[in-house]
């Protein structure tokens, strides 16, 4: 009895589902994830899809054009100024502030307009420094170009931010514990050819004062981004802005017709509090941070590598988390779902984050951590999703110490097959000591108990 009531429960909480936001360098997006992003970038442009068919104001429901506006306007120079106030007028000074809040609003509209699972990517300057890079793809921005008339002259006699130039800006805390350390952080930043060098690099749009209306800009100022969160991460509490009521819109914006209030430059010091964290090299850490549900009804989370669960990764009582990796989900010591708190982690195993066909399992997953049980199952989205064949799902792949088999029928018995086509190592259990198997890569046969079979290449690493 109890169980089905919290089966109803959690259709019930989870039926509108907006993820936080995993941010990762753009060249870990899939495929399908650049394709979607590049879609929502032109969707953006007309969010109510009207242009096509001969729209008399083309411009009203443009969101890209609109930030581009109000950026130019306040560049520097007004009492709502974005730009420059340091040193002299500190009273002001909202440069990281207003870009962090300005990329939220973005991804919040991308998310909300075209995928739930969509985050805007940071461009790292210091590994992708050529013209040649991935970035400037004609399927991914490269397109924009002549799309969007950015007219882009990439100046290479500029040099685009190096790994030591990073590193010495990100150095900056003095004088140390005071207000003043986080206002030279910031000066420095903005100041130096960190900032600087990633808008004159591509030149053109980039270079001006409407620089938003180059899609770069998103990815060179989630970069920024990243690094004032890991400096804050560094220096904790140094972070503190004077004024108290940063404005977002000048009150004319016709943006969905919702005139944006003021908020707080405080309010947006940790980017965990906006549900933003960034993924560093396959990694995506989720620490130091507790499920609120404030700006979601769900908090989803969503990253095709490692999401690491722990230290200090909260779920409490009555509150609802949903970890979704392609590859893996780590759960560590200081993660805690607390009693009453409704927690799943799921694989999404097509790595697909158009697919909305989820099947459905439940595992009861034992948290070795707090001695008691956390319900750990995949779920399925809606019931229009239901698909009733057979699921069969290995993982981690590839694997080092020990792979689950998770299916939704019996199995009767498996085989690893070598690249010889020799049976090296046979069993029935659903979780596999693959520890003695030599690395390598292995054909893994499954054999069900009504019979089917299932074939999956399985690499195994140290
Ligand atoms: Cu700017």
């Amino acid at each position: 009895m109890k169980k089905i009531i919290i089966v109803i429960f959690c259709f019930l909480v989870w039926g509108n589902l907006i993820s936080q936001s995993i941010r990762k360098d753009y060249n870990e997006m899939t495929s399908t994830e650049k394709q979607l992003y590049v879609q929502a970038l032109y969707i953006m442009r007309d969010l109510n899809g009207d242009n096509a068919s001969g729209d008399a104001n083309p411009n009203d429901d443009d969101l890209i054009l609109d930030i581009a506006n109000y950026h130019a306007a306040n560049f520097s120079n007004s009492t709502n100024a974005i730009h420059f106030n340091l040193p002299n007028n500190p009273q002001r000074d909202v440069f990281l502030a207003w870009h962090r809040y300005l990329n939220f609003e973005l991804e919040q509209a991308m998310q909300d307009y075209v995928n739930p699972k969509l985050s805007i990517p940071y461009w790292n300057w210091t590994t992708d420094n050529s013209v040649n890079d991935p970035l400037w793809d004609t399927n991914f921005l490269g397109q924009f170009e002549t799309n969007w008339g950015l007219t882009r002259q990439f100046n290479t006699s500029v040099s685009l931010p190096t790994m030591s130039q990073v590193n010495a800006v990100q150095a900056v805390n003095f004088p140390s514990g005071s207000l003043s350390a986080f206002q030279n952080y910031s000066n420095s930043l903005e100041r130096s050819n960190v900032h600087f060098n990633g808008h004159n690099w591509i030149g053109g749009t980039m270079s001006a004062a409407n620089s938003p209306l180059d899609p770069a800009f998103y990815l060179h100022h989630g970069m920024i981004d990243k690094l004032w969160q890991e400096w804050g991460e560094n220096n904790t509490g140094l972070s503190s802005f004077i004024r108290v009521d940063m404005p977002r819109y000048n009150g004319n914006h016709s943006f969905n017709g919702v005139n944006l209030p003021l908020i707080d430059p405080d309010s947006v010091i940790d980017s965990k509090s906006l549900g933003v964290f960034f993924a560093n090299n396959g990694v995506a850490s989720l620490h130091n941070y507790t499920v609120s549900n404030q700006h979601n009804s769900v908090e989803t989370f969503y990253y095709q590598y490692l999401i690491d669960v722990k230290d200090g990764f909260i779920i409490p009582s009555l509150k609802s988390s949903l970890i979704e990796s392609v590859n893996s989900i780590s759960l560590k010591a200081g993660f805690h779902a607390k009693a009453g708190s409704n927690f799943i982690a799921k694989i999404d195993t097509d790595n697909n984050i158009v697919t909305l066909g989820r099947r459905n399992i439940i595992k009861k997953y034992k948290n070795p951590f707090k001695g008691k049980e956390t319900n750990v199952f995949l779920n399925k989205l809606s019931t229009d999703d239901i698909i009733e064949d057979l699921e069969i799902k290995f993982y981690p792949n590839p694997v080092s110490e020990t792979l689950f088999i998770k299916t939704t029928k019996n199995i009767q018995s498996w085989t690893f097959i070598d690249i010889n086509g020799k049976e090296v190592f046979k069993g029935k259990d659903k979780v596999l000591n693959v520890k003695e198997l030599n690395n390598g890569v292995y054909i893994l046969k499954v054999i069900l108990v009504n019979g089917q079979t299932i074939t999956k290449k399985i690499i195994k690493h140290e």
